[in-house]
């Protein structure tokens, strides 16, 4: 490794991420046609952010021409405890491992950017863009491409080193950098995360259909969400950790160093009971900071009455009840379907 990649590298770790490694912007080509085969399949649902500015999204030299290098850097969030545990316990609400503190954007942000000052430093002609999750940038593929996993057969980055509870981050630049490499597929004949699936959102192995992922229906998709699938959804209300929770490899997962990811007692297991009735002000001051603020009190709530239709507890029909005249039309359709869910 040159010297400049490998004092960025110590600095990535000792500024608290978990993996480092490089690639060029165009590691991967044929993400572009990957891309479009799922958009023109559907797949993405009411994403439509994913359909336009495709050209970048499956190209980061287009993207930004300029850029010489990509620093693709692992963020470790893993639970210290089974996120599947909740599930058993019907009239509470699973919440994924990555949204029971604080929003990963913010935290992953200012570290990428603490790490990018430090290159600029030492080269004060760079130039950097940091990257994680909401820019057109497709960041499994170049994960890969930075030899920090494999996409898995759930399309999630895995580890044989920390598992597959990780963000990632990327540093875009014009340095040259010495690349790592690729990362090859280790999941062999298992099948566990796509047998797991809840709603069947796996067509094949390594490929998802966002618009049945409980992930998908629970954060992005507005509106009601079809009967089948709300069925499937059990007590997840935001977002599912299934696919990820049974995958072998995160048996070498560590807890999260980061406490701004550790679970918020109030939110582990909280009570439907005590969701439901969340008004506009009591759910943005509950979830100041966290991801969830993002969908707003209505797609919540409306989640909320899932769960509670799916709970099997007459004991929340009261709660869904006092929903069904709710001045949100998707939150009065699910609260009635809990009702009569419940009433058989
Ligand atoms: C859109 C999106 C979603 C959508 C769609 C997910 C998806 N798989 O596409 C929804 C809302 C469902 C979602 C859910 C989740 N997400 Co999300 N999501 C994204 C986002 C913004 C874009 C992903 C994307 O480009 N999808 C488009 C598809 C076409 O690309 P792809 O997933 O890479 O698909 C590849 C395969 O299909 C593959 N392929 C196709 N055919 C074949 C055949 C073979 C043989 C092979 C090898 C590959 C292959 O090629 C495609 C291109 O590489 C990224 C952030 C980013 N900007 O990259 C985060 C991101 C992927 N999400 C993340 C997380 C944590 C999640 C959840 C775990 C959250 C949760 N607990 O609910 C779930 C996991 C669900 C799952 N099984 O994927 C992390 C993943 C980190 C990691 N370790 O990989 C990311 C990277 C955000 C971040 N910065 O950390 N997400
Ligand atoms: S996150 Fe849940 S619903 Fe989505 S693919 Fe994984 S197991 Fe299926
Ligand atoms: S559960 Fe098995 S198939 Fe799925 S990603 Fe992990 S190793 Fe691969």
């Amino acid at each position: 490794m040159s010297d400049l990649t490998t004092r960025l590298r110590a600095q990535a770790l000792a500024e608290g991420f978990s993996d480092f490694g490089v690639c060029k912007p165009d590691a991967v080509p044929e993400t572009a046609a990957r891309l479009k085969t799922f958009v023109d399949a559907g797949r993405h649902g009411q994403m439509g952010w994913m359909a336009e500015r495709m050209g970048w999204r499956g190209s980061p030299s287009a993207l930004w021409p300029e850029a010489k290098s990509i620093v693709m850097l692992a963020e470790n969030y893993g639970p210290d405890h089974d996120p599947l545990d909740v599930l058993a316990h019907k009239d509470r609400a699973a919440i994924s491992v990555y949204a029971q503190n604080r929003d990963y954007h913010d935290v992953v942000k200012k570290r990428l950017k603490r790490v990018g000052r430090w290159l600029i430093e030492q080269d004060p002609k760079a130039e950097i863009k940091v990257f994680v999750d909401t820019a057109p940038v497709m960041e499994k593929p170049l994960a890969q491409a930075a030899g920090l996993g494999w996409q898995g057969k759930h399309t999630n980055l895995v580890s044989r080193e920390i598992g597959s509870w990780f963000f990632l981050g990327a540093i875009f630049t014009t340095v040259e950098l010495e690349t790592s490499d690729a990362e090859v597929d280790h999941c062999g004949s298992c099948r566990k995360c796509l047998d797991v699936c809840p709603t069947g959102a796996f067509p094949a192995p390594y490929q998802l259909d966002a618009r049945r992922c409980i992930s998908y229906l629970t954060i992005e998709h507005h509106g009601p969400v079809d009967e089948e699938l709300r069925v499937g959804m059990g007590n997840r209300i935001y977002g599912c950790d299934d696919c990820l929770a049974v995958c072998p490899w995160n048996k070498f997962a560590e807890r999260a160093a980061e406490v701004k990811y550790h679970g918020r007692p109030e939110l582990m297991g909280a009570k439907l009971a005590d969701l439901a009735v969340l008004d506009d002000a009591g759910f943005r001051t509950l979830f100041s900071g966290s991801p969830i603020k993002r969908i707003g009190r209505n797609r919540f709530v409306r989640n909320v009455c899932y769960a509670i239709g799916n709970s099997e507890d007459q004991g929340l029909v009261a709660v869904a009840q006092a929903l069904v005249e709710d001045e949100d039309a998707t939150v009065a359709d699910a609260a009635r379907w809990a009702v009569e869910r419940l009433n058989g």
